[in-house]
């Protein structure tokens, strides 16, 4: 049976789960704030979605695959996939998923405190990235991990599978290059911006009129704002943490990544708790975040 990457969205109320990155203590918090049960039982019935962005940076990538596909199998969750989720699945390294490939991760020439995967882990985590949708609708609610935008949807909508999705358009933008004239900041941007996979998943992004230094490496792109344009239904998504704890979004918007996925450079400093960085859920209808950590 083939479904579409565009699922309906549970109906009733919904936990909405920002970016976990890997920690796993820190979500089986949040879940007990909400009043989860530890199989993910609500009282009042209540349900969560996920955002995406389940994996890398945290200590446990596969313990909150695990939690998170058992919530999903129960019937108790749903979870779209983000861009570190999409690496995995299609195959992209990145320094962020050594993890994945059982290898040691190294910030600043540390070894950033991770669980590596094996062969039998690796396979788990593909069977469940490959049942996920790209986004979650419903009337007054979308869910989403990056940035929704109505045409790349529609795109999205009528494919089932999101790793040739994404190569039918890889294929594509690179075969557009011999008509045009592009430099290779051009053409990074038309893949970026052109492929609905990755405009969905990491947001469009804009030529900088100067280089700027981002993570050790120099870019001459930089996302956009696209919440700022968006019109339509109430639409949650993550991706784009904050890190100094200022709400982003605005009367239709909502990023719930408070930038959980950052902690262990916290906890490096010799911090315990009350973490700057947190992981989040927005409470719908009631539009209340709530936080790991209660301070
Ligand atoms: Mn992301």
């Amino acid at each position: 049976m083939s479904c579409s990457l565009i699922q309906p969205l549970f109906d009733g109320s919904l936990d909405i789960v920002g970016d976990v990155h890997g920690e796993i203590d820190p979500l089986r918090s949040l879940l007990r704030h909400l009043g989860y049960s530890g199989d993910g039982e609500h009282p009042d019935g209540r349900r969560l979605a996920f955002v995406g962005d389940l994996t890398d940076r945290g200590p446990d990538s596969p313990a909150v695959i695990d939690l998170v596909k058992s919530l999903v199998e129960a019937g108790r969750a749903q979870c779209v996939l983000g861009n570190h989720d999409l690496n995995i699945l299609l195959g992209h390294r990145k320094h962020d998923n050594n993890w994945f490939f059982g290898e040691e991760h190294k910030e600043d020439g540390i070894v950033v405190p991770q669980i590596l995967a094996d062969e039998s882990i690796r396979q788990k985590v593909l069977a469940f990235f490959r049942t996920l949708s790209i986004a979650l609708e419903r009337d007054d609610l979308r869910v989403i991990h990056a940035c929704w935008n109505d045409d790349m949807i529609d795109i999205a909508r009528e494919s089932s599978d999101v790793v040739t999705l994404y190569d039918e358009h890889h294929g594509l933008i690179e075969g557009s290059f011999p008509d045009l004239d592009l430099d290779d900041i051009d053409k990074d941007l038309e893949h970026q911006n052109k492929n609905p996979v990755k405009v969905l998943s990491s947001g469009p992004e804009e030529r900088t009129d100067a280089p700027i230094h981002s993570a050790g490496k120099i870019r001459h792109e930089r996302r956009v704002q696209w919440w700022n344009d968006y019109e339509g239904p109430f639409s949650v998504f993550g991706h784009y943490s904050i890190l100094d704890g200022q709400p982003r979004g605005n009367d239709s918007t909502f990023c719930v990544d408070y930038g959980v996925g950052k902690r262990w450079t916290e906890r490096r400093a010799g911090k315990s708790s009350g973490f700057n960085l947190k992981l989040a859920a927005l409470r719908w209808p009631e539009r209340l975040i709530v936080f790991d950590e209660v301070v």
